[in-house]
């Protein structure tokens, strides 16, 4: 179905639900992280990109302040909820992202009415790819146009961080935002998350003879369990010790004093993140000198360093990043949060079938939930479709 088609199908189904046509549709995507991981609330640097798997939204605004939520998907029914007593912890499910979005564009002085919004996604859940930050950016993205409030790319940022970190509760940076607000087709989204100043960098895979697979290992995780606040703890501790404001400001070099001042687990968490942002640049020299061929063993370092120095990956990653290495990928890494999710595989393209089959079959050898794998190129960031 072309965009065009879905906004129409999207905004009749509005139409019957809630008896009379939304003020619009918009769409956000969810994202790819190429390389950076855990960089961004050290104040480092990310090279993500929107992927062609979106979030949309059918949205209405209303003369009062009701809020009346429903998804195609289901699970919760039509949700009502008041603006006026929205408070940190509101909501469940899906429905917390457009409430705490709705929730920080009042907590920034904006004048939110209620409003009707019909919601549906196809990007897969749980599964490392960002779902709830394409929700958030499409909303954010209708409630800026609607409302006049006409914020920026970086403060709509900054709210919908908000709205995760306090609302949702998962206290997360803000790379996901970022690609999806300002992710362009073709290319991926250089942000340096100190002052979020972005580069665009052509990223084509496929003029490299490449595909970019995404093996989704169906390990659900989420940010707002343990595991991603002890690492972003880990890493405020051990900037406190080197006296720096953030990770950011350690350089490779200073690795070796910092070990006499860290515990061996801090030691290990701040070389992470220290040597992932290195990656990054190199990662953004090596496309502009050799294109994404150049990449692969930048991707296989980032994907070492996550699995033993900042432990977040799990058996599933690590089987589909071996598998495809085994079998003709250049390069692969898990991509996202961690602890479960996605992993990418940067794959010749003749190597494509070779690798799809076998993490398949290694899958279904180690008795996991077989996983699935599809092709993502850098598309368009949020945007209105009708
Ligand atoms: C999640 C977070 F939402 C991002 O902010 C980032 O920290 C990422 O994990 C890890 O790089 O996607």
């Amino acid at each position: 179905m072309t965009t065009t088609t879905e906004a129409g199908v999207l905004a009749a189904r509005f139409e019957e639900t809630f008896g009379a046509a939304p003020d619009g549709v918009w769409q956000a995507p969810g994202r790819v992280n190429l390389i950076g991981e855990h960089t961004d609330y050290n104040e480092g640097f990310v090279l993500p990109f929107a992927i062609d798997k979106t979030a949309r939204v059918a949205l209405r605004l209303r003369d009062d302040s009701t809020v009346r939520l429903l998804s195609t998907f289901g699970g919760h029914g039509l949700v009502e909820s008041g603006l006026a007593g929205l408070a940190p912890g509101s909501g469940s499910g899906w429905t917390r992202y457009p409430l705490g979005v709705a929730w920080a564009l009042q907590e920034h002085g904006i004048e939110v009415p209620g409003f009707d919004l019909l919601l549906d996604s196809d990007v897969p859940s749980g599964a490392g790819l960002s779902s709830s930050h394409a929700i958030e950016c499409a909303v954010i993205s209708a409630l800026n146009e609607l409302t006049e409030a006409r914020l920026g790319a970086e403060e709509l940022v900054l709210a919908t961080q908000r709205a995760e970190n306090v609302f949702v509760g998962a206290p997360t940076g803000i790379m996901d935002q970022s690609a999806s607000l300002r992710g362009a087709k073709g290319q991926a989204v250089f942000l340096d998350c100190r002052d979020q100043h972005v580069e665009l960098v052509p990223f084509d895979a496929e003029a490299a003879g490449l595909v970019m697979l995404v093996i989704d290992t169906k390990v659900s995780h989420s940010h707002a369990d343990g595991g991603y606040a002890s690492r972003r703890a880990s890493c405020e501790l051990g900037a406190g010790l080197l006296g720096v404001t953030a990770l950011r400001d350690v350089g490779v070099a200073a690795l070796d004093d910092a070990a006499a001042l860290l515990d061996p687990t801090t030691l290990r968490r701040v070389r992470h993140v220290v040597s992932e942002n290195e990656r990054v640049l190199q990662t953004v020299r090596t496309l502009a000198n050799d294109g994404p061929a150049g990449i692969g063993a930048l991707l296989d370092a980032s994907h070492a360093s996550m699995r033993d120095d900042f432990e977040i990956s799990c058996p599933e990653l690590d089987l589909a990043v071996d598998t495809s290495r085994a079998n003709g990928a250049i390069g692969a890494r898990m991509t996202g949060g961690g602890f479960g999710g996605s992993a990418i595989a940067l794959t010749p393209v003749e190597h494509e079938q070779a690798v799809r089959d076998a993490v398949v079959r290694s899958f279904a050898e180690a008795g996991y939930t077989a996983p699935d794998i599809f092709t993502v190129t850098p598309a368009a960031g949020a945007r209105r479709i009708a």
